[in-house]
């Protein structure tokens, strides 16, 4: 693989790719590669069930609702167990969140180890799946501290203290996106052999396209600003394109530029999209990229969160996308 992220024929694994990654840090004991295979397990787990859940008869509405009030998919509690049982089992991580769950799940206290936390999306984009939309696993990694008792506590850190995130794309392939700190990689599924292989090192994202990816149907009920920035974006000639579902949102801007909206509504005045499963772990690897993301004019990373399942506005994409977005917000 050469740094402009074209194939040779060279096979370089996840796995091997996370090993080199810690080997250049003396004294790291591998436990933080665990976390990443584990993580890996589940989504080559996630995406079978996927790939066969209309046969399963697994699509659908559990029935329930989650903490947030939203309905819960079958397929959402497939994917939450599954990633419970292949982190749970770890014995570096002290605590575990899922936007499924109500509480955190607190795997080890004290002094009984655990130096990491997991926060993950299982399965987002879920309501996209009746009709075979890609969807994805959102995760994020931070240092666990002794020191705070409550686990709610424990996982409210800024985006900026994240040490690893990524997503799971379950679309025509299986895209895994992961940054720890020092560029974006991606690596595909090859089912064949059961790995996900480097196909692209550093990603860089374009730093301008005039694409916009917003649910427009619930324009009149933003604020102001993004009304004027749509009619700006309008009058300028620029494409629109949004899937619903935000692992594949943001991957196509990721690939491609462009700017992603999620603005505060009527029925989501603080927006809809996770601070902490979702908008943060997004906005590391936008930064990451060359991207930008802002939440109101703060900086996503930056917000310090106040509770588990709080909701943000979220504007991420090209670094001069998100600049026009934020001339008419100011
Ligand atoms: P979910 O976590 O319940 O799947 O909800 C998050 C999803 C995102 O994937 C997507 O960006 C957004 O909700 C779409 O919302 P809307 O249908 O309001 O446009
Ligand atoms: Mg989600």
């Amino acid at each position: 693989m050469d740094q402009s992220g074209s194939s040779t024929s060279n096979l370089f694994s996840l796995q091997s790719h996370i090993l080199a990654e810690e080997s250049l840090h003396p004294g790291a004991s591998g436990d933080f590669s665990w976390i990443i295979s584990a993580i890996s397990l589940a989504g080559k787990a996630i995406a079978h069930r996927v790939r066969r859940a209309r046969l399963e008869n697994a699509l659908g509405d559990e029935g329930s609702t989650n903490v947030q009030g939203e309905s819960q998919q079958r397929m959402d509690l497939i994917a939450n167990d599954i990633l419970m049982r292949c982190l749970g089992t770890r014995a570096s991580i002290a605590v575990l969140a899922s936007e499924e769950d109500e509480e955190p799940t607190i795997l080890r206290r004290g002094n009984e180890g655990g130096k990491y936390c997991v926060l993950f999306d299982p399965l987002d984009g879920s309501s996209t799946l009746d009709t075979n939309g890609a969807v994805g696993t959102i995760f994020t990694i931070l240092r666990n501290d002794h020191l705070i008792e409550s686990a709610e506590r424990t996982v409210c850190q800024p985006g900026r203290k994240q040490i690893a995130a990524g997503y799971i794309l379950y679309g025509p392939s299986t895209a895994f996106v992961i940054t720890t700190g020092s560029g974006v990689d991606l690596f595909e599924l090859d089912p064949f052999i059961g790995s996900f292989i480097l196909v692209k090192r550093g990603m860089r994202i374009p730093q301008a396209k005039r694409i916009y990816s917003v649910n427009e149907a619930y324009s009149a009920s933003f604020p102001q600003g993004y009304q004027e920035y749509l009619k700006w974006a309008h009058a300028n000639q620029y494409s629109s394109r949004y899937i619903g579902s935000l692992c594949a949102d943001v991957h196509r801007i990721l690939i491609n530029g462009g700017v992603f909206l999620y603005p505060p509504t009527t029925s989501h005045p603080d927006g809809k999209l996770r601070l902490l499963y979702e908008a943060n772990p997004m906005a590391m690897i936008l930064e990451q990229a060359g991207g930008m993301s802002l939440s109101g004019s703060t900086p996503t990373l930056d917000v310090q969160p106040k509770k588990l399942h709080e909701r943000v506005p979220l504007v991420l994409g090209s670094s001069d996308e998100v600049k026009a977005v934020m001339r008419h917000l100011t």
